[in-house]
């Protein structure tokens, strides 16, 4: 049993939860450890001793990177090099089937913390556009893990508005880095924040792979870059030109910087001794800014790598295949950490899922549908979307629906000139997917099975009536138990009027954007 000396301040924290601080790796087949009380209680009674014994707690690492899918080779991406991630997987347990609940960095991430859908804590846009959550303390991982005695860090950007909602105790490299400056850092302060002290941690790392612009090489990073000849575009885009295979291998070239960078972090956990008392988590915060990728509500753009290995506590080469989302990491982790869970979260814990299905162990029931949702990334391009997907169909509602989507433009003005000629001149299939994202119907329905990349929309399908209505009774369901302010369509309205202003000639202009969403939203 490792044992750990706390500050009598820290434990006195601890919220009495339904597991408490007093638990040996948390998860598994440990639990309430009688002895360990015991012991604690004599030692105040008989030495008075100004510090006691309690036994530790696990420590947590979550490692997030920026704009990538699973394009990573434990995900079967046959050209990227991630032997790092790929050992990873190899220790821990993969799901396959992961998702953030919208494509965007500020979005993503504050959806993280909060265990909250944005639309719930209200950081629908990005931070640096003025977006923010309604409330300024809401509830979150970090207030958590700090009030329950955890040391709390974050390497990396927040990217989250007020960064003041989430007090980390130590915060390094604050800036994006999309330059990928000084890479090295990451592992030298992780090393310094590791080391600080003994006590159980939080330190969550954020690295700028694999955000635009795809930098080839950064420190000499990869060592062996790809070139478009080596590789073969994302099988999403639908389309082959020299330019996207070249843009491919660039994005593949960040992937495997971040890897290296990864394997860097996790040497420097090894070397601290503190590696098998850890639970590593790592997730990728939303697809890549690629063609029907980020800011997309396709699986390109929501789809994420996620893995978590815990030694003795989760099994290992695990893969599953359970839709889980991103905000199921709250309940998660403050399970781990023994912490009193915040209640009402849409999200639920993972640790069922990290054992290996046995007689003695059998699935949990998990849950059938999975949702998703997308308001606007900057200011230009609002048009928001709300998903289902069960095992098979995915459902996606737009809620401006026969609208151009202003997205799609300003998407294919981030590539090369003559994409919109590869597009006309694409099989028809992929000619209508690419229209249809341009101006959406009200309503698309895809079967992943069969068309895992979203070409075929069988919305208006006579024999996919059922599977329709079926999402779609879902789909408003969920709009309702989560309070979903877009219900209403005066919101809807109000707020694109709020963005429509700032736009000058086109274009987002940042200084005339006023957002007042978080005063109507839920006004009475
Ligand atoms: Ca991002």
């Amino acid at each position: 049993m490792n044992i750990a000396l706390h500050d009598l301040t820290s434990l006195k924290r601890v919220p009495g939860g339904p597991r408490s601080s007093f638990h040996t790796r948390i998860g598994g087949t440990s639990g309430f450890q009688p002895l360990a009380v015991i012991a604690t209680v004599l030692c105040v009674v008989l030495f008075g001793l100004p510090q006691i014994l309690a036994v530790e707690r696990p420590n947590i690492l979550l490692i997030v990177s920026e704009d990538n899918g699973p394009e990573i080779g434990c995900y079967g991406e046959p050209f990227v090099k991630t032997p790092v991630l790929d050992q990873l997987a190899a220790e821990g347990v993969r799901f396959h089937n992961a998702y953030v609940p919208q494509a965007g960095c500020s979005q993503s991430r504050a959806a993280l913390l909060t265990g909250l859908y944005p639309h719930q804590n209200g950081q629908i846009g990005l931070a640096t556009w003025k977006f923010r959550m309604y409330h300024q303390e809401p509830p979150n991982l970090v207030r958590s893990l700090k009030q329950s005695g955890y040391r709390t860090g974050i390497i990396g950007k927040l990217h989250v508005n007020p960064e003041a909602a989430f007090p980390f105790d130590v915060h390094e490299i604050p800036k994006a880095n999309f330059n990928r400056r000084k890479l090295g850092d990451y592992a030298k302060r992780a090393e310094e924040f590791i080391s600080a002290s003994d006590r159980s941690f939080f330190l969550s790392v954020n690295y700028p792979d694999a955000h635009r612009p795809f930098i080839r090489q950064a420190r000499g990073l990869p060592k062996y870059p790809l070139s478009g000849a080596d590789v073969k575009p994302l099988a999403y885009f639908g389309l082959d030109t020299p330019q996207l295979r070249q843009d491919t291998a660039d994005y593949y070239n960040c992937m495997s910087r971040l890897d290296s960078l990864i394997g860097d972090l996790l040497d420097v956990l090894q070397r601290s001794g503190k590696a098998d008392n850890t639970i590593v988590v790592y997730m990728g915060d939303h697809g890549a800014d690629l063609l029907r990728g980020k800011r997309t509500s396709y699986e390109g753009g929501v789809r994420v790598p996620l893995m978590i290995r815990w030694p003795d506590n989760a099994a290992s080469d695990l893969v599953r295949q359970e839709l889980v989302s991103t905000l199921d990491l709250m309940p998660t982790l403050l399970e781990v950490a023994g912490t009193q869970p915040v209640t009402g979260l849409p999200g639920r814990s993972l640790l069922p899922l990290l054992q290996a299905p046995s007689p003695d162990n059998a699935v949990p029931a998990w849950r059938r549908y999975l949702f998703t949702e997308y308001h606007l990334h900057s200011a230009h391009n609002f048009f928001p979307q709300r998903t289902v997907r069960d095992e098979r169909y995915k459902l996606i509602q737009n809620l401006m629906p026969g609208q151009t989507n202003p997205g799609y433009g300003f998407t294919l003005m981030r590539f090369f000139s003559g994409l919109p000629d590869a597009i006309e001149s694409a099989p028809k299939y992929i000619r209508s997917s690419y229209h249809r994202m341009q101006t959406p119907p009200e309503y698309e329905l895809y079967d992943l099975h069969s068309d895992p990349y979203e070409f075929h929309d069988l919305a208006t399908d006579t024999d996919h009536l059922d599977m329709l209505a079926e999402l779609q009774k879902e789909l408003a369901a969920w709009r309702r138990q989560t309070n979903d302010p877009l219900l209403d369509p005066g919101n809807l309205l109000k707020l694109k009027v709020e963005i429509d202003a700032c736009m000058t000639e086109g274009a987002a202009d940042k200084s005339r954007l006023t957002l007042s969403y978080p005063e109507y939203f839920f006004a009475p």
